[in-house]
């Protein structure tokens, strides 16, 4: 193939990658405004850099094995995570290698320090799990997935509906017993926080409980939750510490076979190891 013939080619393949690069999410609501931007280039996961204090993600198994939160922005002024820097994009490598970027609208971001690699709509396939944040709708739980070499979103939960109002994840686990994976968080944890399990049911997320009184996060904290998972009564199904609203006592709650306070204990900062 001559020079010019290889130019050819790289152009063609140049223009077919700008095509499907950019895809509109969703026909409603805030989704529709998510642009899903992957690449199918080999250009390598660690060439980006995660935003302050955040961790990478790592995973075994099928779907997305690594991601990372990236992309430092300051357009979302709330601040609650240590400093005033968000992450604009979300970028994962999945078991075979490829590498997938997400840019946020400039209306939202990923108010989160850890993405969780969970396989939530039970695929199969790891999924990632982040707090995405709106202006004027605050928090929402949302999740994505590798679908059609594209990183989209799945599934997530509604915004909390008001600016600068925040969730911190507690977690992802089958809380119920049902075999269907569900999720954990505390909506507003630092103004009167309502523990909020959602599951998956159907393509989206059902809400399976809520509860008041409980705070897993404190302003400025660059730990996304004080929480813990265990079974703590040993039936089988994972429980959920946490501690309540004042953070004077930890109190462990169980979702089997319905919401129900286990034990509330005086708090003790080993209690969350
Ligand atoms: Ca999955
Ligand atoms: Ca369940
Ligand atoms: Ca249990």
């Amino acid at each position: 193939m001559g020079l010019s013939a290889m130019r050819d080619v790289l152009a063609t393949t140049v223009s077919r990658k700008a095509l499907i690069a950019f895809c509109v999410l969703g026909s409603a609501g805030a989704n529709a405004a998510t642009i899903s931007v992957s690449s199918l280039s080999a250009s390598a996961f660690d060439s980006h850099t995660p935003i302050p204090h955040s961790d990478i993600a790592q995973s075994d198994g099928d779907g997305i094995v690594k991601a990372m939160l990236s992309c430092a922005t300051e357009r979302y002024t709330h601040g609650v995570l240590g400093d005033a820097i968000e992450a604009g994009c979300l970028v994962v490598e999945d078991n075979e290698g490829s590498v997938f970027k997400l840019d946020l609208p400039k209306s939202q971001v990923f108010e989160d320090l850890i993405p969780r690699i969970a396989d939530v709509n039970a695929d199969g396939k790891n999924d990632v799990v982040v707090v995405r944040s709106e202006q004027g709708q605050g928090a929402a739980l949302a999740v994505f997935n590798l679908s059609q070499k594209q990183l989209k979103l799945l599934v997530d939960t509604p915004s909390i509906g008001k600016g600068n109002r925040w969730l911190a994840p507690v977690g992802i686990a089958d809380f119920t017993g049902d075999g269907v994976m569900d999720v954990a968080y505390v909506q507003t944890p630092h103004i009167g926080g309502i523990l909020k399990v959602w599951s998956f049911v159907d393509g989206d997320f059902v809400e399976i409980a809520q509860s008041r009184g409980f705070s897993n996060h404190r302003i400025g904290d660059t730990r996304v939750s004080t929480s813990k998972l265990a079974d703590r009564n040993n039936d089988g199904v994972i429980d959920i510490a946490l501690p309540d609203q004042r953070r004077n006592n930890t109190v462990w709650v169980t979702l089997f076979p319905e919401f129900t306070v286990l034990e509330s204990n005086p708090l003790s900062s080993q209690d969350f190891d």
